[in-house]
């Protein structure tokens, strides 16, 4: 019997999933090479180990998978709703009956524990596709008047902290209310999307209903300037964003844009201390802090600045930094060189900006790429780790005296994603939540998801909503 101090082996190994040496393209129901031959490597970025190879998408290959959508749209915007949903309950079952599988395979490419794939990831992707499914023959109830219109041929954009999440908010609801799409998902993590492409085919999904077409940023800017798509969503940083915005701009196509976020976790005095520190490392340091909504900015009051700060170190000493599929894992890797290369240099800014550095003793891995959990204390909010998303494990701690004073600073920023509110008083909730200007309010809680409620950001966060009832406007004539 193993003591609960020693390393339990992970029931999820390497060997539950049966990565192929390379990948094509998934056009109109069939993998293909790309038209000039490109590929690229995925590597897991744990231990650097070539995963597989995969196709580079080029133009051409993007208007081969928009005709194939384009075809396809005709007759599967057809089909009564009550027919779309079988195929997306099937898809639903399917990732549910792959999870383990799916777990260890998007943990290998993105470097995330196999405690958070296995524990929020797939279950939060299999509620996305039976939340979907469930709307699909009830469109006229959703109050989009009785016949309500997909859009057309849908060009999705993903980024790599949440591959298969981000593809299932993405195609969910786009199939659900008629339309097909064409998905680029990011260079670092194509697997994941590739092997949904794989269980579409095994749903018995009409072909050119979803095409994946992987590839680097050029693939994604191909996409989202092709003529013929009617709907762009995309999830990403906030410059690409604009970028995108300025493609479309005088166009027909309509857009949703998810992008960055720089949220304040507010704390008060009389907030439960032990709860909130759980809250704050969940907030932070939850999929190594690659989290767009991620509590990077801890404002705490005052008072209770020492009692919490001491609170949380002891607990960041007992975070364990290492291998993603040993299920003791709390912090994983990061997901590539170039954005451990991010994170290193914003930390490296705050320290030469003058604020308080401290990151607990532990031993990282000699290959791969690792951050250890980092807190920044004495941050202003001219320091640009206040200002700027770090998308990594590092957490700034400012603090504030008075409700206005937190709600001032918590609104400081560009950004305006998300929020979380620590207090044992309802009225300032609801007093806070109203001031906020972040599309997710948490309160006494972190970083909680569910199909069912919409989500997105103001400013330059982004605009349009996924998820909910709401979600399925982004993809509906209304
Ligand atoms: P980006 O560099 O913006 O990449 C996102 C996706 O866009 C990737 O698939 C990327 O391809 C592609 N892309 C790059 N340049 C493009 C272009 N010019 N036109 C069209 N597509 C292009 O972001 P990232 O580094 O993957 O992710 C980190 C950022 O995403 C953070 O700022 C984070 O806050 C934000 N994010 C926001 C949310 C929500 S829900 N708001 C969720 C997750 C992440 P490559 O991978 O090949 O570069």
């Amino acid at each position: 019997m193993t003591s609960a101090f020693e390393y339990a082996p992970a029931p999820e190994s390497r060997a539950v999933v049966d990565i192929a040496p390379s990948y094509g393209l998934f056009i109109d129901g069939e993998f293909a090479e790309g038209s000039d031959g490109k590929v690229f490597k995925t590597v897991s970025p744990a231990n650097e180990e070539v995963l597989s190879e995969v196709a580079q998408a080029s133009a051409d290959d993007v208007d081969r998978a928009v005709k194939a959508a384009r075809k396809a749209f005709e007759k599967w915007s057809a089909l009564p709703g009550a027919e779309r949903a079988k195929y997306l309950f099937r898809i639903a079952r399917i990732i549910q009956e792959r999870s383990r599988e799916l777990a260890v395979l998007e943990s290998l490419d993105n470097g995330k524990p196999i405690r958070e794939s296995r524990d929020a990831d797939l279950p939060l992707v299999a509620a996305h596709f039976f939340y979907y499914a469930g709307w699909a023959d009830k469109l006229d109830h959703a109050g989009y008047g009785p016949h309500p219109r997909p859009l057309g041929v849908a060009g999705q954009v993903i980024p790599w902290n949440f591959p298969l999440l981000m593809l299932a908010w993405k195609i969910a609801p786009a199939l659900a209310t008629g339309n097909t799409v064409v998905l680029k998902p990011a260079e670092t993590t194509p697997l994941s999307a590739l092997f949904f492409a794989d269980i579409c085919r095994q749903a018995g999904l009409p072909k050119g209903v979803v095409n994946i077409l992987t590839g680097d940023g050029s693939t994604g800017a191909a996409l989202v300037a092709h003529p013929d798509i009617n709907k762009v969503a995309f999830t990403g940083s906030t410059e690409v964003g604009k970028a995108i915005a300025r493609t479309v701009a005088g166009t027909d196509k309509k857009v949703t844009l998810e992008l960055g976020g720089k949220a304040a976790n507010i704390v008060f005095d009389d907030a439960p201390i032990d709860q909130a520190v759980e809250g704050i490392v969940n907030g932070i340091f939850f999929n190594q802090g690659h989290v767009c909504c991620a509590g990077s900015r801890l404002l705490v009051q005052e008072s209770v600045q020492d009692e919490l700060l001491d609170a949380l170190k002891r607990r960041m000493q007992t975070l364990r930094v290492g291998d993603p599929l040993d299920k003791n894992t709390d912090i994983g890797a990061i997901n590539s060189a170039e954005q451990l290369a991010r994170i290193t240099a914003l930390a490296d800014a705050g320290e030469a900006e003058g604020a308080e550095r401290w990151a607990p003793a532990c031993e990282l891995p000699g290959s791969g790429y690792w951050f250890a959990p980092t807190l920044f204390t004495g941050v202003t909010q001219a320091h640009r780790i206040a200002r700027e998303e770090i998308f990594g494990p590092v957490l700034s701690v400012l603090t504030f005296r008075t409700p206005e004073e937190a709600v001032a600073k918590a609104n400081n920023t560009p950004y305006g994603l998300s929020a979380g509110i620590w207090t044992e008083k309802g009225s300032r909730i609801l007093w806070m939540a109203n001031k906020l200007r972040a599309g997710v309010i948490w309160s006494n809680t972190f970083n909680k998801f569910d199909p069912t409620s919409p989500f997105g950001g103001y400013k330059e966060s982004g605009y349009g909503r996924e998820g909910g009832r709401h979600g399925l406007e982004a993809y509906l004539n209304v």
